[in-house]
């Protein structure tokens, strides 16, 4: 008799990815199906009263939960180690439903200080308004971190690898100050996957993931994730999700198990390229500096074999000249495409000041850290060497026709 695969946590990662989680189909079906169903039906009013009051188990209406988006749940959560999950529309939608459900005016949240740019929004606009003090903090900073700590604070938000220049944040050290201040620590783990880092060994209480990028890995999902212990779950779900709505539609959470059961495979392919493509963007003369994880010089090798089991797959870069060389360069890309997102298996590059992290008033970005030159590549599957051909010929073209601030204009500065 076959079981279920709930706690099979012997197995590698890798078998995880295919089998955490799963629960045998009534019918056999090898891949579980897709309930493409708002509401399920009740045989009596006495058992719709019973959904209800939670006195029977059973499905209502999806909003509420759904077989498919439970078995992505199920399986993200056997990943990253925790017993529970819940699925949510959008990695906005997670981070806001896992934070608010914790939160109520008058309380403090230290946030670090370089995140998403839309994570930077909600809490430096939408949770003011409602009364929620918000400091942005440098976590990679123990004694920073501990002096924003108060009496009020409910809340610490860690996105590492950062977006958009890779800055690493010890999450032990951030729990500890969060736990001895009787606080939650939540993990946005997007940028590392639960194959290269698994914040629960940390002491994170929560993690978070768009799984718009690498879980879904193949750029039709706008989705994300909450994974925690059983309490914290349900509570998320019978209030900021129930109530506030941003679920997970089940066409979505199929899409993303399809897509996770090949997430070993594809880091792999993601870790081995963006090292080669690391190391070629660090020789180039006209670049000044790159940010990567992978380097034996970058503070996240202090973590290695610890916190992350690889450096991912996202480069930051600096070009030598101006802003309108670094841009001249991605107008002349004609394989990487010019794109936001990441964890794709095209290779896409944005430019963070302009694009992702605009939401930034220009003080606060810089610093973070985030300077108006600075270009952030994801590196997809293709072939690494047409990767880093179409690179070398838009670097070539730009040293070569010398596109100069002067020739292209007025220098643009983004705040
Ligand atoms: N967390 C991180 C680290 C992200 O990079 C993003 C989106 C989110 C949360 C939000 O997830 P979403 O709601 O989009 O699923 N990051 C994007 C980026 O860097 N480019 O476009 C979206």
């Amino acid at each position: 008799m076959r079981k279920n695969n709930n706690d099979n946590t012997q197995w590698q990662p890798a078998t995880l990815t295919i089998h955490g989680g799963k629960r045998p189909d009534e019918h056999g079906a090898l891949v579980a199906p897709l309930y493409q169903t708002a509401t399920f039906s009740f045989t009596n009013t006495e058992q719709g009263s019973a959904r209800f009051a939670g006195a029977e188990p059973g499905y209502v209406y999806s909003r509420l939960g759904n077989p498919t988006t439970d078995e992505l749940e199920r399986r993200v959560a056997a990943l990253e180690g925790y017993p529970c999950a819940a699925a949510t529309a959008t990695g906005m939608g997670a981070i806001s439903a896992a934070m608010l459900a914790f939160l109520r005016h008058g309380d403090h949240v230290l946030i670090s200080d370089a995140v998403y740019g839309c994570s930077y929004a909600l809490f430096s606009h939408l949770f003011t308004r409602f009364g929620i003090d918000v400091d942005f903090v440098d976590m990679a900073d123990p004694d920073a971190t501990q002096a924003a700590m108060r009496p009020a604070t409910r809340l610490l938000f860690v996105e590492s690898p950062a977006n958009p220049h890779l800055k690493v944040i010890d999450i032990s050290v951030v729990s500890a100050i969060a736990h001895q201040g009787g606080a939650r620590v939540i993990v946005d783990n997007t940028f590392m996957t639960p194959l290269l880092q698994q914040p629960v060994k940390q002491g994170a209480d929560l993690v978070i993931h768009s799984a718009t990028k690498y879980l879904n890995g193949h750029g039709d999902v706008v989705a994300g994730i909450i994974c925690g212990n059983a309490d914290d779950i349900a509570l998320i779900k019978s209030t900021t999700l129930k109530d506030m709505g941003a679920t997970m539609s089940p066409h979505d959470a199929w899409l993303i198990l399809r897509g996770l059961k090949t997430l070993d495979v594809r880091m792999q392919r993601h870790c081995q390229n963006a090292a080669e493509v690391a190391q070629y963007l660090q020789q180039h003369p006209q670049i000044d500096a790159v940010h990567f994880p992978g380097f034996a010089d970058h503070p996240a090798q202090r973590l290695m074999g610890t916190q992350m089991h690889g450096a991912g797959a996202v480069i930051a870069f600096e070009l030598k000249g101006t802003l309108n060389d670094a841009r001249a360069v991605l107008d002349q890309l004609q394989l990487i495409t010019i794109a936001v997102s990441l964890g794709d298996a095209e290779t896409l590059i944005q430019h963070p000041a302009s694009m992702t992290h605009s939401a930034y008033p220009q003080e606060a970005r810089l610093q973070a850290g985030i300077t108006d030159t600075l270009i952030r590549l994801s590196v997809g599957l293709e072939a690494v060497e047409d990767i880093i051909a179409d690179l070398d010929q838009a670097l070539s073209y730009v040293a070569a026709t010398a596109v100069t601030g002067e020739q292209k204009g007025e220098e643009v500065s983004y705040g």
